[in-house]
């Protein structure tokens, strides 16, 4: 099978299994794991910022920051297609007791002047804006990256009003890639970013939450209430260790990968691919006038697992374990399911 739904799907090889078997450990609630000091200091240094913490999913690492800078009745700014938006359970609502304020963009870098006019004017029956969340790259609008310098101009409308700006860096290394900018430059901008190491970067679980040491410390507590704090989790640590080195550096092929990938389907009839945005390791595509779920089932009878991203968008990531041959594959493999299908329907 070739597994394109998602770059979650990565596994650890024998080298990060074995990083991990050897990992020292020790009981991380009392601070006392040696593996998982050692990430949080070189994490912390990598994207400068005092302080970091381990913890055990994306999700946790978005809601934990968010609970950091809002709070009951306040509200949130973010891009209308957010994964904190989407996929996160309204987490937000019920963790940091805020609601969001999605506001729509081409992609994922919301307008400034709309950004500004989302920002509420301060009277007892508005909500508080708290924060402005950033995601970078963009999952929904197909792995889309947020130029600096457009972070540059959200913060400094932040900066204005007092709001605080946090980032959802689940694949920052993806966008840091493309951007060619290190991790300090990609989170200078921002009070807290959360970054996945189970993704593109290819370890079995954890993200980490990056911000000043007060924060940390805060963040610390809302994970242990939330149940997230863990004890040998340096066994993590080790594999999120040996991804930095040995997984990170690979990723710039796969963009490459998904490039190629993207520009064969989009010179087949009947697929709509808008290169434009396929600047990372997601290629997001539309098969006008056949159902998602055909395509899907027929990709898997065939060996390919896809996956929609949203009605009527479906979506390939590439990581560091699906080869040239594989995407070749898979793009072949859905030539040929959507050239069936179309063909069958002009014969009817
Ligand atoms: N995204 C998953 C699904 O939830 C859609 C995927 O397969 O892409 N932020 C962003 C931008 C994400 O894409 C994800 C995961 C998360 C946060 C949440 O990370 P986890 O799954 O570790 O909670």
């Amino acid at each position: 099978m070739i597994d394109l739904r998602s770059d979650t799907f990565t596994t650890p090889d024998d080298g990060m299994r074995e990083a991990m078997a050897r990992a020292p450990v020790g009981d991380d609630v009392y601070g006392e794991d040696p593996s998982l000091n050692a990430l949080q200091d070189r994490m912390a240094e990598l994207f400068g910022m005092e302080a970091a913490l381990f913890v055990p999913s994306g999700t946790m690492g978005n809601q934990v920051s968010i609970a950091l800078h809002a709070s009951t009745g306040d509200e949130v700014i973010a891009d209308a297609d957010a994964h904190i938006f989407h996929y996160e359970n309204a987490a937000t609502a019920v963790i940091a007791r805020s609601q969001i304020h999605g506001v729509k963009s081409e992609s994922g870098a919301m307008a400034i002047d709309d950004v500004r006019a989302a920002i509420r004017p301060s009277a007892y029956y508005y909500p508080r804006t708290a924060l402005i969340a950033v995601e970078n790259s963009h999952n929904r609008h197909g792995g889309t990256v947020i130029p600096l310098e457009h972070v540059a101009q959200l913060h400094a409308l932040a900066q204005e009003h007092g709001i605080a700006m946090h980032c959802d860096g689940a694949r920052i290394w993806n966008a840091c890639a493309a951007l060619e900018c290190t991790p300090q430059q990609a989170a200078q901008y921002f009070d807290t970013i959360s970054v996945c190491m189970s993704k593109g970067a290819g370890a079995p679980v954890g993200s980490l939450i990056l911000s000043s040491r007060t924060r940390i410390e805060q963040a610390r507590r809302w994970r242990k209430m939330l149940g997230g704090g863990m004890r040998q989790a340096g066994i993590l640590a080790a594999a999120a260790l040996y991804a930095l080195d040995h997984v990170v550096p690979k990723i710039p092929a796969d963009h490459v990968r998904a490039r190629r990938f993207a520009e064969r389907l989009s010179k087949v009839e009947g697929i709509s691919v808008d290169l434009e945005r396929v600047q990372t390791n997601l290629v997001a595509f539309q098969v006008p006038g056949i159902e998602d779920a055909s395509v899907v089932q027929a990709c898997t009878a065939r060996g390919l697992l896809i996956a929609p991203i949203k009605s009527g968008t479906l979506r390939c990531v590439f990581y560091h374990q699906i080869s040239d041959e594989m995407a070749i594959a898979a793009s072949d493999i859905i030539t040929h399911v959507v050239t069936e299908r179309r063909n069958a329907k002009f014969a009817t």
